[in-house]
């Protein structure tokens, strides 16, 4: 039996999937191209048995081909990050030893070195994706592993979060049914395509639908406003640094531009947002100058998404809404027991969406979840008149930025190799762009140039770890017992 994803796909076949740079693509030609791809990455094989599959493409049609074909082959598709230094590269080449990587010919470059050096042969997206004969594709079944994502957590270096077919499936069911998708929608992805905001929500969902995702390989609030204004966007979805961009577009613009992208926005039938709290202030002006009230929804890499406002029915601001379809929802307190009504805790969720386990950490998997099978998020919440309210992370080492997950503790672990630098903290520190600002405190053994700090965390990791702020300090705050508090070293910098 195949995958529910691709047997839809006949029924779309003349219809367009993708529209991106490259050009304009029906669902009939990305079942040829994908077809063709998959044969080439098998080889002559029957199956490639959830071999990982790296691939390192800019948001548009090949990235879109280079996935279905990985799939269809019976491989992990494991999304590079377009951003990212060579270094953070080679760590996913490390941890998730992928058998190929598929890159752009403008991207090679940053991964050839590290490819060969560890043996993995490149493979070009025109080498790929070109025409050419394709075979028989295996049998695939939902429980097979399908694709892994790099997120970031309290302990150690980013992990592969892996999800099977079904839980992929699922988490794009639960999301068409709450947000009313149909083969009529139309969407404009302005995501990068390494999180499952851009790659589930955005894309396979379109593609699910049967519904056209038109592509910007990069935002660009002026061009979001005028692809509005052409009328044929139905649907978009941003993190809330992307709708501040698009306001502050919008107040730069003269009056008669206001008015035209004004009217352009009400073209689109609903705009979400997710990834990091939206604030109040910013749904607000928007409802003002667009006339849309946000729908702001809850997710994590973990679980795609768990929570969401209502597509139709109250949107109350500064809430995540109820439990989307298929998702279980609760709110514990550290001793696993369900909070009183009303009272705040840990979100914790079950359902077909749940990812199936860290990439080869068996113990880390085994931590996220309760006895009884539920993932602890590690985010609290608080039920106010049946809508979750979210509190924040119950970590400090965990900031987000720009919708980007960060942990502290990784970027000090960078810092703490400078041989000037004696100790270190990173924090969070509230940002109206960009939700959080990661900055440094630094205890320094000798001279230290925070700039060349800045260039050795820009080597080594990808740009958002970046510190914004670098300040060098005489002694980090420390409670009683020796131990640094995050909380006074977010002062310093407020
Ligand atoms: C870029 N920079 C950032 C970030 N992105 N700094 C902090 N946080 C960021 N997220 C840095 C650049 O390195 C540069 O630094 C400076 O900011 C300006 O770069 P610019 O080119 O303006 O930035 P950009 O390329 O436009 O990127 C900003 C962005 C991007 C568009 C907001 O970060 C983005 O697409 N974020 C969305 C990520 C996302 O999809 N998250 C979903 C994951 P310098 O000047 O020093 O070089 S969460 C998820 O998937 C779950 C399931 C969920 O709930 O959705
Ligand atoms: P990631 O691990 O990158 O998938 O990010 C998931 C995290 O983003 C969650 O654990 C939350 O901390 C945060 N997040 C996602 N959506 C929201 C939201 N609407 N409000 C507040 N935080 C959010």
């Amino acid at each position: 039996m195949a995958l529910s994803l691709f047997s839809r796909v006949q029924t779309h076949a003349d219809r367009l999937a993708v529209a991106a740079p490259e050009g304009v693509f029906t669902y009939h030609d990305l079942r040829e191209t994908s077809a063709v791809a998959a044969t080439r990455l098998l080889a002559g094989r029957d199956d490639m048995e959830e071999a990982r599959v790296g691939f390192l493409v800019p948001p548009g049609w090949e990235w879109v081909a280079t996935q279905w074909g990985i799939w269809r082959a019976g491989g992990v598709a494991v999304p590079m990050a377009v951003s990212h230094p060579p270094a953070e590269l080679a760590y996913v080449l490390d941890d998730a030893e992928p058998e190929v990587v598929v890159a752009h010919p403008a991207m090679a470059d940053r991964v050839a070195a590290a490819a060969s050096e560890r043996g993995i042969a490149v493979l070009s997206t025109p080498a790929l994706l070109q025409s050419g004969p394709s075979g028989l594709l295996p049998d695939l079944t939902p429980d097979r592993r399908g694709m892994m994502l790099y997120t970031s957590g309290t302990t150690g270096r980013p992990k592969g979060v892996v999800t099977t077919h079904g839980n992929i499936e699922a988490q794009v069911r639960s999301l068409v049914e709450a947000w009313g998708w149909s083969k009529d929608d139309h969407i404009l992805l302005t995501l990068p395509l390494h999180h499952v905001h851009g790659i589930v929500n955005v894309v396979t969902c379109a593609l699910w639908s049967g519904a056209v995702c038109q592509v910007l390989t990069k935002f660009d609030a002026e061009e979001v406003w005028s692809r509005w204004t052409r009328g044929d966007v139905t649907l978009y979805m941003a993190v809330p640094t992307l709708y501040r961009r698009l306001v502050e577009a919008w107040e730069r613009a003269d009056e008669s531009t206001r008015k035209r992208w004004s009217v352009g926005a009400r073209h689109v039938r609903l705009m979400v947002s997710g990834s990091a709290a939206l604030p109040v202030p910013t749904l607000e002006r928007w409802e003002e100058i667009t006339g849309h009230r946000l729908l702001e929804r809850y997710g994590m890499t973990e679980i795609g998404m768990g929570l969401s406002n209502p597509l139709v029915g109250e949107r109350r601001p500064g809430h995540v809404g109820s439990p989307l379809p298929g998702v279980e929802v609760r709110l514990m307190d550290d001793g696993d027991a369900p909070v009183p009504d009303g009272l705040s805790g840990q979100i914790q969720v079950r359902g077909p969406g749940v990812f199936s386990e860290y990439w080869r950490r068996r113990e880390a998997t085994a931590e996220a979840f309760t006895p009884d099978g539920w993932f602890r998020t590690g985010d609290r919440a608080v039920v106010e008149d049946g809508a979750y309210r979210i509190l924040g992370r119950e970590s400090v080492d965990i900031l987000k930025t720009g919708g980007e997950k960060v942990s502290a503790l990784e970027i000090e672990d960078v810092l703490r190799t400078h041989p000037s630098v004696v100790d270190c903290a990173v924090v969070g520190v509230p940002d109206d762009e960009w939700g959080e600002r990661v900055c440094a405190a630094v205890v320094a053994g000798g001279d230290v140039d925070t700039e060349e700090l800045r260039a050795l965390a820009r080597e080594r990791l990808a740009p958002y770890k970046v510190p914004k702020d670098v300040l060098v300090v005489p002694d980090l705050p420390r409670n009683s017992m020796g131990k640094v508090t995050k909380p006074a070293v977010r002062e310093l910098f407020e």
